[in-house]
Formats: C-alpha cells, structure tokens, sequence
C-alpha cells in the first residue's frame, strides 16, 4: 500500500494478547490470522496475496505483480517459493522454540505443541533459503527479475522475520546484501 501510495485506515490487532482469537475478529477471519481488508461494501478479505491481487487491480500503478503474462507468473512463482522457503522455515524455527508460543506452534484458532525437531529444520532451511536467494540475485537486481515486486516485499519480510530467531544474511551472501540494502532502504520499508 506505500509502495502504491494508497491511504488506509488501519486498526491494529493486538496478537501478543490474543485479541486474533476474539468473537469481533473471528467474525472478520475465522483463521484468526491478520492481516484483513475491509471493502467499501462491507465484506473482508484475508490471505496476503487475495489482498495483493485486489489491490493491484485497483490501483494498477506502480504494478507490483507484474505488468505482461510472463512477468506475472514470474512473480508469482518467486513469491511462492519465497512463502514456502523463506517465511515458512523462519515460521517454523520460530513458532516451535519460542517461549510465549508453547501450544501455539501454529497460526489458528486450534493448539498444537511446539515440535523441537521442526524448529531446528527451521533454521537450517531459513540457510538454504538466503543462499538460494543470493543465488538468484546474482543476474537479477530484483528476486523475480528486473522489476521491483511482491516477490521483494515478501523476502525483505522474511529477512527481517529471521531477526526473531538470530538469524541474518551471511557475509558471504553478497548479491543478497547488495539487495536488502536497496529494498530496506525504499521509503515504503518503514511504513
Ligand atoms: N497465510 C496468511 C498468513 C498470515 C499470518 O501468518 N499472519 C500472522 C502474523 S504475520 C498472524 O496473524 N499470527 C497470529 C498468531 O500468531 O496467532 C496470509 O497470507 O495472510
């Protein structure tokens, strides 16, 4: 929404102390996970990329998912993998060893325990993944190609989530540097 200048009113979701698992906010997301947008019509949307998507179409400019077929499959599947191997490994490195999480290993309205063995693959995981990242960064100036996208947004936030287990960009990692540096430093990064 900074990045496409879009003004919003917000309301904040205190999930430290469970407000997610309120009546009010189930009634807006029964997965009890944030964040949601309200329409004009009254209705909500949640899951991250329906909101994308929803406000990509309507308000086109700067495209953040692409602006030809290609490019917007391209994303897409950057971004998937992103999810999958970035914010899902730092996920479960961090929802299986953190101390206020115990019975909340995962996102939800049901309890399930922390699984130690799932927090170690974690970190070893949220590894491969900011090699994996360097890797494609090294001819590209963007995770999915030559245009800044949701693909970016979504790895900045994977780097930056990984801070929550102690873990950061290797030194070695050079093109991935380079590209947090220049991604963090966007004036959208602080909104
Ligand atoms: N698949 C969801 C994931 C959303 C998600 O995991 N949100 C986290 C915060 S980033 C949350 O609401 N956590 C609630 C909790 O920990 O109980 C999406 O794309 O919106």
């Amino acid at each position: 929404m900074a990045e496409k200048g879009i003004v919003c009113e917000t309301v904040q979701i205190d999930l430290a102390n469970g407000e997610q698992f309120s009546d009010a906010y189930k009634a807006i997301n029964p997965d009890c996970v944030v964040p949601a947008l309200e329409l004009d019509d009254g209705s909500y949307l949640s899951e991250i990329l329906a909101i994308c998507y929803y406000l990509e179409a309507q308000h086109p400019e700067p495209a953040l998912l692409g602006a030809s077929d290609k490019e917007r499959a391209q994303i897409l599947m950057w971004n998937g993998k992103v999810e999958q191997q970035g914010l899902m490994a730092v996920a479960d490195a961090f929802r299986n060893s953190a101390k206020g999480l115990k019975n909340r290993a995962t996102t939800g309205p049901v309890s399930y325990p922390q699984i130690p063995e799932l927090a170690e693959r974690g970190r070893d995981r949220v590894e491969q993944f900011f090699h994996k990242l360097d890797g494609q960064l090294e001819n590209n100036e963007f995770v999915a190609g030559d245009r800044y996208s949701i693909a970016d947004i979504s790895a900045m936030v994977a780097v930056d989530f990984a801070a929550r287990i102690k873990m950061s960009l290797p030194d070695d990692v050079v093109n991935a540097r380079r590209w947090y540096e220049a991604v963090s430093s966007r004036p959208s990064a602080a909104a």
